[in-house]
């Protein structure tokens, strides 16, 4: 493994007394883990709950294995649980890896583990989800979705499409309780309704921690509680919650995407293809192939680069005239 050459976290003083000799001969390592002389870094993913998720664990890896100045990724799946996440991050500390990289889970519970990582000198990347801002000096920066942003997208359009509905009713399925993207896309669509004045209800919010699975019991849960009659709007926080909803929908007798419209963020193919056969009337863009990006972070870091805190991956929305001609540049 590249040694670096004092306990810098990426930016400052540590960065400035970065020795050459660390990567002038090393880098060009032969990578793909071949025990080459580059960079180890340690992964710690959420898990696997998606097609989003797992495409971004490919994206990543794929990266890492085609980068010379990489040596060996060491990936860890946190099967959704932070005490996994963590105990993964303590043994990428104990191994001595150059950098950290971190999808945390949820956004709070992480200061004595990143301050672990920042007293060992082993810089740490987000990847992905955020962590609470009071966290926010124990890592160097993080590289993912502005959630915010796609929940406003979705409130955009709800607020257009509903516009001379009065009083419109909506379900919200929300992703993981306490994780970024649910705590953000829920605040950016309810911002922009109420910014823009739009008189809806929110009938109910409850969890489908991000899985089809979860997705599918909460909607049943809603079906059972409040009937669909007079409800024009599901809003759930990832393709695979709104995959279950769909499938609840359809098996109590109603049409998704007719008799209530449907929007969901990510853009796999799968919600697409929904899109394409009318159950799905709006889909938020969230890109997970940022691997290849991650690693020029990551390696600027190690360096001794002072990357911005925060860098936004490329994003869209489409719309029903858009689903098709989408479906087949889908990558997930
Ligand atoms: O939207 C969802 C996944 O954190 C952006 O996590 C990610 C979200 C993504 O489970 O499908």
């Amino acid at each position: 493994m590249k040694r670096r050459s004092l306990a810098g976290i990426g930016a400052g003083a540590g960065a400035a007394l970065f020795t050459l000799s660390a990567c002038g001969e090393d880098s060009g390592g032969d990578g793909n883990g071949g025990g080459g002389d580059g960079y180890v870094i340690g992964f710690s993913q959420v898990g696997a709950e998606s097609a989003w998720r797992t495409a971004n664990s490919k994206s990543v890896q794929d990266a890492a294995a085609a980068d010379d100045r990489i040596t060996e990724l060491k990936f860890d799946d946190g099967q959704q649980d932070q005490e996994k996440q963590i105990a993964a991050v303590r043994s990428f500390i104990n191994q001595a890896v150059d950098a950290i990289v971190i999808a945390p889970v949820v956004e709070t519970g992480w200061t004595d583990v990143l301050t672990e990582a920042s007293d060992a000198g082993i810089p740490v990347v987000l990847a992905d989800r955020g962590v609470e801002a009071a966290d926010e000096d124990l890592y160097v920066t993080r590289l993912g979705s502005d959630f915010e942003a796609e929940g406003r997208s979705a409130g955009e359009w709800a607020a257009t499409t509903f516009a001379t509905t009065p009083d419109f009713k909506i379900l919200e399925l929300t992703g993981t309780t306490g994780s970024a993207p649910a705590n953000d896309r829920k605040a950016g669509f309810f911002a922009v309704l109420d910014e823009k004045g739009v008189a809806y209800t929110l009938v109910d919010s409850q969890t489908g921690n991000f899985t089809a699975e979860e997705g599918k019991a909460t909607m049943e849960t809603f079906i059972t509680t409040h009937g669909l009659d007079g409800i024009q709007l599901l809003y759930a926080h990832n393709d695979e919650m709104g995959l279950g909803a769909i499938q609840a929908i359809e098996e109590s007798g109603k049409a998704p995407g007719t008799d209530i419209q449907i929007i969901i963020v990510d853009g796999s193919k799968a919600g697409f293809q929904a899109g394409v056969d009318g159950k799905v009337n709006y889909i938020v863009e969230c890109n997970p192939a940022f691997g290849e990006q991650l690693m020029d972070v990551v390696v600027d870091v190690i360096e001794g680069g002072s990357p911005e805190k925060f860098t936004p991956v490329e994003e869209g929305v489409f719309g029903p005239d858009q689903f098709e001609a989408e479906l087949p540049n889908r990558q997930f």
